[in-house]
């Protein structure tokens, strides 16, 4: 069929009249609903389609015109995209949110009502998930062609419950009631192979060839979700991946008859893209895990070579021309050498040609230091998974420890280091390696992090490649951490400075005057009271549970981690709580202190943290003595709506990790941006906060990343700062010896024993002085509110840095040279189309 554009009608007017016929249309037409009978899901549906079908045409052309100019795409491989919920962002980036909140208005709904049926997209764990997202929505905003691949898991990162103060963990099945924002590609299909064996065979030019052969497979198929830019002109592709049955399958067991085996070997590969794995570090070595890599690695390549080969023709050497590809931490790093077997099985490539084609083509992000967060494989399991890939990890590494050696005559320890094989304790491929040697740009997120990189878990191969570390400090998409859930600080800033800042976030700083504007200090006060009132009456509602907005709001929110010291605020709480109970009268402000997150279910020190922080909580928000001056809340199934929620209310930010930890984190840079002010140490883009907004309005204790390290090689002791310091010792004594646990008195002993009888690996003991220091400093600011103001307006005014506009920026020109592609008009009439 020959395409005729008179035909198709554009669905893309946004008057209120059109958008309500629309909805109730949909309601009818394609959710089956009887406008009489329905409920708000129903109403949420219908509503999604509405928004989808404005997206729609915009999404085509802007593929079309990736297409038509021949440009070069970059494609970002994540095994995570946290997308949270998707209703009120496109709305706003489509630019019809106004007349879309008059429609269904009009129509006797409320938009809050509606927009929280929809299930949220939490495709990932934390960090790493939420930047690969806010990356999506800043690629589409600058206009580049940049592309998300990943896995549609059917379970989500799980729901946390707070049961007797424990964490209990339910099933995310988000898709149940399905999702409207995706198009399922049922004809985009691909086969992966997995297990078999590989034959080596001369063809008749001589050369060695290989074949993978008896595999057992498993088919990807494509689910597609476009992404919109702010101002709605270029809307990208999110593609992810589930898993289906061969067909081959069916044919085997069914002919045999053996009907039952059949479906329960379909059963057994849809698996694979099941469920998120819901851990961030330690116990690897897990067969599904290794297999969720590869499936959506081996699909995201095979797609990526046919749409390279049916554009413009170009031979495969132009492939670094036309392709980059970012690897989101070593999780894809299989597609280096899938990448290899693509073109020396497939295309026939010799050794060198292709390994240079390789290395250009892909770049990698490390995004921690944990070593026991850093992959490695089993050669095991590797040779009986993927036999053909650890044949080509062997020749990769072969390769490069001859180019070492030559390099290093006879430092053989050398060779030892950066071997690709891991030859102590059970063999196993070192996967981050494997993610440097192919790549030809490896950065870090933050300075402090890249610096770190290179000087301890890379050190070698910074020495061997040094011009292939650099930095790329993260960001936050402004659209979603201000604009859209914080619409009273945003309305304040464009009534200041115009509505500009929000696709170029630096345009903040025309708001430095005002911080010595006393009317505007005001309003901004009001604006942050009024998020802390809203805040409450949700809580109230939800947990009822009564949060003061006229108390501090104190707030750690991230995934429940040892590094990331959350038990260092619970110290400082009960501080607080003994200094308020030896002396009621005590002049300090009112504090709330929230903290919220989730912890892997296999994390036991972490599960017994959230429980001591809700014992604690009970203790204290019992005691009349300090009611009107300490609230602790731990909020339940932090997540990105939450987060969306909490931030805009957040007075004091709490960014405590021990210096050297934290890579960069990304919930400080939301904080700061809706005027809270950081208390931290300085770790990962802390200090990068604190270069911006100027030391005077941070504030920042503990010991460096340097002196952290001097203090373990000098050896430390717990001990010595547990007799030195009488309150720390009675925080101690009371964790361990059961005061926060009557009922249990040994409960939290482990937590004692961790810090005292196991060296406190993350420093709490070390830094709990000067962390209490500056909380006082913290109080006495908070006492004078106009003082407060400034500063936190000028953490604003100074925060533009954080957007991962400026970001995305540097990626495109620093490693994948993509330029934008504007949106013209030619791709909206493709006379060309036809040819
Ligand atoms: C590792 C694993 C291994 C087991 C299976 C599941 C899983 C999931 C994720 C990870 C790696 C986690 C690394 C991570 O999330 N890093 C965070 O990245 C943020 C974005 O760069 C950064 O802001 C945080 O500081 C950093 O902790």
């Amino acid at each position: 069929m020959s395409y005729q554009p008179d035909l198709i009608q554009e669905i893309d007017s946004m008057d209120v009249e059109t958008l309500k016929r629309a909805m109730i249309n949909r309601l009818i037409y394609s959710i089956g609903k009887d406008p009489l009978e329905t409920s708000h899901r129903d109403w949420f549906l219908a509503l999604a389609q509405v928004v989808r079908d404005r997206m729609t045409l915009r999404w085509m052309e802007t593929m079309r015109g990736y297409y038509l100019g021949d440009v070069k795409r970059v494609y970002y491989l994540s095994m995570e995209f946290l997308i949270g919920r998707t209703l009120r962002n496109s709305l706003l980036n489509m630019g019809f949110y106004d007349e879309f909140i008059q429609a269904i208005e009009e129509m006797g709904m409320d938009l809050d009502s509606i927009r929280i049926m929809e299930e949220e997209a939490g495709l990932g764990n934390g960090g790493l998930g939420r930047l690969a997202a806010c990356f999506l929505d800043s690629l589409a905003t600058l206009h580049l062609p940049g592309f998300g691949y990943g896995i549609r898991y059917e379970y989500g990162m799980f729901a946390q419950s707070i049961e007797n103060g424990y964490q209990i963990e339910r099933p995310d099945n988000w898709l149940r009631y399905g999702n409207p924002w995706e198009f399922a590609r049922t004809e985009v299909i691909y086969r992966v192979q997995f297990r078999g064996h590989v034959a080596a065979q001369h063809d008749s030019q001589g050369r060695l060839c290989h074949q993978w052969l008896d595999t057992e497979d498993v088919m990807a198929m494509a689910f597609d979700t476009p992404i919109p830019g702010h101002g709605g002109q270029t809307v990208n592709n999110l593609r992810l991946w589930a898993a289906k049955a061969t067909r081959d399958f069916d044919l085997k067991y069914f002919n045999e008859g053996n009907y039952i085996k059949a479906v329960d070997g379909k059963n057994r590969s849809e698996n694979l893209s099941k469920v998120l794995y819901p851990d961030d570090t330690t116990e690897m070595g897990r067969e599904l895990r290794l297999k969720q890599e590869y499936f959506f690695v081996s699909a995201s390549l095979q797609d990526i070579m046919i749409g390279f080969e049916s554009d413009g023709g170009h031979p495969v050497e132009d492939l670094p021309n036309e392709v980059a590809i970012q690897l989101n931490d070593t999780h894809p790093s299989i597609a280096i050498p899938e990448l290899m077997r693509i073109l020396l099985d497939k295309h026939g490539l010799d050794w060198d040609k292709a390994w240079d084609i390789t290395c250009r083509t892909f770049s990698y992000t490390n995004h921690t230091l944990q070593p026991e967060a850093l992959e490695t494989w089993p050669v095991k399991l590797m040779e009986a998974l993927l036999p053909r890939l650890l044949l080509i990890i062997y020749d990769i590494n072969q390769h490069f420890l001859r180019e070492v050696s030559n390099r290093h005559p006879g430092d053989l320890d050398l060779i030892r280091r950066v071997s690709l094989i891991d030859e102590d304790g059970g063999r196993r491929v070192r996967m981050a390696y494997l993610a440097i040697v192919g790549s030809h740009k490896v950065n870090g997120v933050a300075k402090l992090h890249s610096e770190l990189m290179k000087t301890t878990i890379f050190r070698d191969f910074a020495q061997i490649f040094p011009d292939r570390f650099i930095n790329i400090t993260n960001g936050v998409t402004p659209r979603r951490w201000l604009n859209h859930s914080n619409p009273a600080l945003s309305n304040l800033i464009t009534r200041a400075i115009g509505p500009t800042w929000v696709d170029d976030l630096s345009r903040l700083k025309e708001l430095t005057p005002l911080a010595d504007d006393k009317t505007f200090l005001k309003e901004f006060l009001e604006v942050k009271h009024g998020n802390k009132a809203r805040l409450a009456e949700m809580v109230k509602r939800r947990h009822g549970v009564e949060l003061d907005p006229d108390a501090m709001f104190d707030t750690q929110i991230k995934r429940i981690h040892e590094y990331k010291r959350q038990l260092l605020n619970v110290f400082h709480i009960i501080t607080r709580y003994n200094r308020l109970r030896a002396n009621p009268n005590l002049d300090c402000p009112k504090r709330c202190v929230i903290l919220g997150g989730k912890a892997a279910p296999g994390y036991r020190v972490a599960k017994l943290i959230i429980k001591l922080i809700n014992d604690v909580a009970d203790t204290i928000n019992h005691d009349p003595v300090v009611a009107d001056k300490l609230k602790v809340w731990f909020a339940p199934n932090y997540n990105v709506s939450r987060a969306m929620e909490l931030i805009p209310a957040v007075d004091l930010s709490e960014q405590i990790s021990m210096a050297g930890t934290e890579a960069s984190g990304t919930g400080n840079m939301k904080m700061t941006i809706n005027g809270a002010l950081t208390i931290g140490t300085l770790d990962g883009a802390n200090i990068e906060i604190r270069e911006e907004v100027g030391e005077d309005n941070i504030f920042i204790f503990g010991k460096t990343a340097a002196e952290i390290q001097e203090l373990f090689q000098r050896g430390y002791n717990p001990w010595d700062y547990y007799y030195a310091n009488a309150e720390l010792q009675q925080v101690l004594d009371m964790i361990g010896n059961g005061y926060f646990s009557m009922d249990e008195p040994l409960r939290f002993r482990p937590l004692f024993d961790e810090l005292l009888h196991n060296g406190d690996r993350y420093a709490l003991l070390a830094d709990y002085q000067s962390y209490i220091q500056v909380q006082e400093e913290v109080d006495k600011l908070y006492q004078t509110p106009e003082e407060w103001a400034r500063k936190a307006v000028l953490n604003v005014a100074r925060s533009g840095y954080f957007s991962s506009d400026r970001t995305i920026g540097e990626y495109a020109s620093q490693i994948w040279n993509v330029l934008p592609v504007l949106p013209t008009d030619d791709v909206r009439l493709p006379e060309r189309w036809n040819d």
